[in-house]
């Protein structure tokens, strides 16, 4: 069982003003890898080559192969118990904000509405010309590396390091760091600014800040209150504690 606080109990029962940011860790149970710790992505590779328009420039083929073979593997995967009780959560309580760093779309899979996604989408590309983004679905991908109609490259939709996030994401999620009443930290190591700042700014507004990882991260410490556990296990027991009145 999960020991959370009365106020972070009343604060969930309450439902006003919640807003969550999660990582990869999010998406660990359903079986998408992390990208620091055991069996990261960060293990074996570099983030130089693979993750900045530099890597891409040097190499679209070698940056698509490792994108398609990640998108192979999302499509192979669920939302976990996790996702799900965040959007049963957010059916009751409609203005509860899911801010990810993920790409893997697993949060709207299972059923979160309005997701803000400050990285991207792992099923979304743009045209290197004109910029335009579109779904792509495609797995695998026909060709690698992947082309437009208008015959220039296409890349993934998705912030490389070095790369500005979408402006329209990051309003929505400081906007709602700064309503916040209660901020809960999934599965991210906190180390990748600036979604990494959102926490300081919830807390420094006043919200309750909780962490929800099964280890200690960069910002255990600023966190008012740690749940220690895996997200598949922790979300349902304390979302689940939502009174049945509300259901
Ligand atoms: C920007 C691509 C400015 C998408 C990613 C020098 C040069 C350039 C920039 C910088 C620089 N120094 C610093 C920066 C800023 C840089 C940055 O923060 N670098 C860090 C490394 C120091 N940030 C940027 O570059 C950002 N852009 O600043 O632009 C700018 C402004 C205007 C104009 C131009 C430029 C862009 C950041 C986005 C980079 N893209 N990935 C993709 O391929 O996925 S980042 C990558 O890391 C992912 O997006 C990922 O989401 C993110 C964070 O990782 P986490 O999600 O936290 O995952 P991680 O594996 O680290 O941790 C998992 C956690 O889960 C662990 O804590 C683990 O314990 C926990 N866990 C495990 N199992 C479970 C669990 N938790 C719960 N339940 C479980 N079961």
């Amino acid at each position: 069982m999960v020991e959370v606080s009365a106020r972070l109990r009343e604060l969930v029962a309450a439902g006003r003003d919640v807003a969550v940011l999660t990582g990869a860790g999010m998406s660990a149970e359903s079986g998408v890898p992390t990208f620091r710790g055991q069996g990261g992505f960060w293990e074996n590779e570099s983030f130089e080559d693979l993750a900045t328009p530099q890597g891409f420039a040097r190499d679209p083929d070698k940056v698509w192969r490792w994108y398609d073979a990640r998108r192979r593997g999302v499509a192979a995967c669920a939302p976990n118990a996790g996702h799900r009780a965040l959007a049963e959560y957010q059916m009751h309580h409609p203005g509860m904000k899911v801010i990810t760093q993920n790409i893997d779309g697993l949060h709207q899979a299972a059923g979160s509405r309005n997701v803000v996604e400050l990285h991207g989408a792992l099923f979304r590309v743009r045209c290197t010309r004109d910029g335009m983004a579109r779904d792509d679905r495609r797995v695998p991908l026909p060709d690698i590396p992947p082309r437009c109609a208008c015959g220039a490259l296409l890349r993934p939709d998705i912030v490389w390091f070095g790369e500005a996030l979408p402006q329209a994401a990051v309003e929505a999620a400081f906007g709602a760091a700064r309503r916040a009443a209660l901020f809960l930290v999934i599965g991210t190591s906190a180390v990748v600014y600036p979604a990494a700042g959102l926490p300081a700014i919830a807390s420094g507004a006043g919200a309750w800040v909780v962490e929800i990882n099964p280890e200690r991260t960069a910002i255990s410490d600023q966190a008012d209150e740690v749940l220690r556990g895996p997200a598949a296990v922790v979300l349902p027991a304390l979302l689940g504690a939502v009174p049945a009145a509300t259901r």
